[in-house]
């Protein structure tokens, strides 16, 4: 069994998947704290988890000046400056499953929680490609970083995935090779001893077990990067979609979900009022500004308060423009209408571009159920 030598996982999960493991915490535990612990930060393999002895760790970085450079976990963690980001994951198919109840897609049934927020440390991307050789050479010519882990199936197939060079080296992109999560170093499940951080971007470019990196010309020739992981027209099927007529999925669009009440629980209608929570977040380091809940359908709206440390907590200072990578928590109390005896909650967010989620789900329907970001609908009874 090629799936013997995975790490134990925290009782609570949602498995979705047990072999690969693929798991999201429940929603309500979502929102309890700012920072989500590491055990019940959603979990998305695709092939088994790798056993990787760390003296033995070694990274390559190729396509640079002056040829490949290869360096151990000491090097990494001693000869660049550590630098901390608080980053948002969130994978493409988070909130699948309201795809599925409008017509059957391909993948992994998401709940609202594939989508965890966590303090990652570790060495710039930026200082290794500087060191292993990047320049204005370099820069004329390739165009993307390409990213290889450690974990594979029975043919030796590795997990891949790029993302566009410019972000790699950028000083504002904040990308990491990160060897610590929430202050510890990196559980089995999230890519120890080094999985790259790029904040902002889709799950999928995030590779754990990090094996390899590439500067190149060209995208990363993954399945993961060419094959899955992009968006269609609601029309396209599987007979006629062409993978190559569109671009991999990298910055996210904006979303925001209600973590409590949850689906169908019953609401005490004695105080007269209810209290909602979720998250919220966008992709590409835009600040989600407002976020707005309805407690009628959609018909009304009340602004919800948000948060972005721990609760109790001083608000964190806003992030720099454009780099927002961290998600924000809300919450509101909103009086219950008069005479209702079942209530559809609803949540909208709004980020700094004023980008806005979608009323429905139909018209942003794919395929493959990536990109599930309409405005999200709970229905509770009174009691
Ligand atoms: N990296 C490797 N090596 N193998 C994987 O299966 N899954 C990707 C990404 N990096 C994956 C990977 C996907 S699709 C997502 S959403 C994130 O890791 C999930 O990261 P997490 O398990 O730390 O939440
Ligand atoms: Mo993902």
């Amino acid at each position: 069994d090629p799936y013997s030598n995975d790490p134990k996982r925290h009782p609570v999960l949602q498995i979705n998947s047990l072999k690969p493991f693929n798991a999201e915490p429940p929603p309500e535990l979502l929102s309890d704290s700012y920072i989500t612990p590491s055990a019940l930060f959603f979990k998305r393999n695709h092939l088994p988890v790798p056993k990787v002895d760390p003296e033995m760790y070694k990274l390559e970085v190729e396509g640079l000046q002056g040829g490949p450079v290869s360096f151990s976990l000491k090097d990494l963690k001693t000869r660049f400056p550590k630098h901390t980001v608080t980053a948002t994951l969130q994978c493409a198919g988070n909130r699948r499953s309201e795809m599925n109840e409008v017509k059957q897609v391909k993948g992994l049934n998401w709940g609202i929680a594939a989508i965890s927020n966590a303090t990652w440390s570790g060495a710039r991307l930026r200082d290794i490609l500087l060191y292993a050789g990047y320049g204005p050479e370099v820069a004329t010519k390739a165009q993307h970083v390409q990213f290889e882990g450690l974990d594979c199936d029975v043919t030796g197939t590795t997990y891949g995935a790029s993302i566009p060079l410019a972000k790699a080296v950028s000083e504002e992109g904040d990308v990491l090779l990160a060897y610590e999560m929430n202050g510890e170093e990196l559980p089995a499940d999230h890519g120890y001893p080094v999985r790259v951080v790029v904040p902002g971007i889709v799950g999928a470019r995030n590779v754990k077990w990090l094996s390899k990196i590439v500067v190149s010309e060209e995208e990363s020739k993954s399945h993961w990067q060419q094959n899955d992981y992009k968006g269609f027209s609601p029309n396209t099927d599987w007979d006629t979609v062409d993978f190559k007529s569109a671009p991999s999925i990298q910055e996210l669009p904006i979303q925001s979900a209600i973590t409590h009440p949850a689906e169908g629980s019953p609401v005490d209608s004695s105080m007269g009022e209810v209290t909602v929570r979720g998250y919220a977040w966008s992709g590409g380091g835009r600040e989600v500004v407002r976020v707005d809940v309805s407690v009628d359908g959609g018909k009304t709206w009340h602004v919800a308060q948000l948060q972005n440390a721990e609760k109790g907590e001083e608000p964190a200072p806003s992030p720099p423009p454009g780099r927002a990578w961290a998600w924000k928590l809300w919450e509101i109390t909103v009086p219950l209408p008069t005479e209702a005896h079942e209530l559809e909650l609803v949540c909208k967010a709004v980020d700094n571009s004023y980008n806005v989620q979608p009323d429905s789900v139909a018209p942003i329907w794919n395929l493959r159920g990536v990109l599930s970001n309409a405005w999200h609908r709970v229905k509770v009874k009174l009691i």
